[in-house]
């Protein structure tokens, strides 16, 4: 059996209560069962942890070395500002994919650069909730 971690971080515990129009109408809960949805075949389950706190996400990211064969990460705002965040995640093996629901790159300037994504295995943006699946299917072997 694989393992997925579905990683969330600040204000995502928020989705599906606000801003529709930017974010969709589905709650992280919605997200999970449907990436469950589309691994079970493939004899994958999936752990999801969501905090509001930059420590917290990066001792989950320590903890997550050798415990799954990927991270489906939406860093939310961490994803501009931390440098703390991105040594974690160059601190594993496991690979980190970036999820980002919104295309950042059409919105404020300062959503357009990612601390992250240089040490990530790739990131996705823009596609709505079906990132995380298709996030989800990449990790699949
Ligand atoms: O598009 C994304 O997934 C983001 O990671 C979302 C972050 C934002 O800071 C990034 O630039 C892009 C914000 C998450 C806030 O989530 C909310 C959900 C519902 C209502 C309000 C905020």
């Amino acid at each position: 059996m694989g393992k997925l971690l579905l990683l969330n971080g600040p204000n995502l515990n928020r989705l599906g209560k606000r801003e529709p129009d930017i974010y969709g109408s589905e709650t992280l809960e919605d997200i999970k069962e449907k990436i469950i949805a589309t691994i079970e075949p493939y004899q994958y389950q999936v752990d999801a942890k969501q905090s509001n706190h930059e420590g917290q996400l990066i001792d989950w990211i320590h903890e997550a070395d050798k415990c799954y064969q990927g991270i489906i990460f939406n860093p939310g705002a961490y994803t501009h500002t931390s440098i703390a965040i991105r040594d974690a995640i160059s601190s594993v093996d496991v690979p980190v994919i970036e999820v980002h629901i919104s295309n950042v790159h059409k919105r404020e300037s300062f959503r357009h650069t990612s601390m992250l994504a240089s040490v990530c295995e790739g990131q996705i943006v823009g596609l709505g909730s079906k990132g995380y699946q298709l996030a989800a299917m990449y990790f699949i072997k």
